[in-house]
């Protein structure tokens, strides 16, 4: 998986993804990073690349122009006969999923373009974006981070980025159902024992516990998540159970 990602803070980018899991799979080049830094294109002696909003308004504007010459500098690199997937982060775009994180791993290469200010001309976003995305009805001060949550959950369903390949698979929203509770050593914590099924060495009966305890859980906490859940008749039965007794 190769990134490349257009924006004012290109040290920002890679200091986060320098670390841990992802900063190893950039030394096993499982994903290559490159920061293309939109000022480098800028069209001014200053190295300006924002100005006033036509109509007027609080705040300055990303100009079209740069970024577009920051696009087609990363496009020219880019060997490929598929359409690229260009990736606006904007509080506009559509929430972004467990399933779209699905989907963009299966590209070869994503442009990310992170915006500053009060946003970028839209004409050229226009010309050069395919998916508005935004990571939750909340606002922040740039693309830069929302770009970041995006690199890790895609990372790591990029084969060989964890050690173990099971664990993509079992974990939250798989099947849409939140994750098990998780116990290790010691057996008991002030006062807390682990559960007894953990240490039954029952491998059916673990999976059966660890399977209600999902069901469990997301219906405490997530119940929203349910309506797409894939849930056997009996484990509708026992949903059922959950939320009429009001767990
Ligand atoms: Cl993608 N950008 C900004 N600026 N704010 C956001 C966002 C993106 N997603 C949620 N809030």
């Amino acid at each position: 998986m190769n990134y490349h990602v257009l924006t004012l803070f290109p040290e920002m980018i890679e200091q986060g993804l320098n670390t841990s899991i992802l900063g190893r799979a950039r030394e096993k080049d499982l994903i290559t990073l490159q920061t293309i830094n939109i000022r480098d294109f800028s069209e001014n002696k200053h190295l300006k690349v924002d100005d006033y909003p036509y109509g007027g308004g609080a705040g300055m504007v990303m100009q079209a122009g740069p970024v577009y010459k920051a696009y087609e500098h990363v496009k020219n690199q880019i060997a490929t006969e598929k359409p690229l997937r260009v990736i606006y982060l904007t509080p506009q775009g559509k929430v972004f999923t467990q399933a779209m994180a699905e989907e963009f791993a299966m590209e070869q290469d994503l442009v990310f373009l992170c915006g500053h200010y009060e946003g970028i001309d839209e004409r050229v976003l226009e010309k050069i974006v395919t998916d508005n995305v935004s990571i939750g009805d909340y606002v922040l001060t740039g693309g830069e981070l929302p770009s970041m949550v995006m690199m890790d959950a895609i990372s790591r369903l990029v084969p060989g980025v964890l050690n173990n390949d099971v664990s993509a698979e079992i974990e939250s929203f798989h099947d849409n159902l939140l994750e098990y509770p998780q116990y290790t050593r010691p057996e008991e914590f002030m006062g807390e024992k682990v559960p007894d099924v953990l240490l039954s060495g029952h491998h059916a009966n673990i999976e059966k516990w660890r399977r209600e305890q999902s069901i469990l859980r997301t219906v405490q906490r997530r119940p929203d998540l349910l309506e797409g859940a894939n849930l056997t008749d009996k484990e509708k039965r026992l949903m059922k159970e959950m939320l009429s007794e009001g767990v």
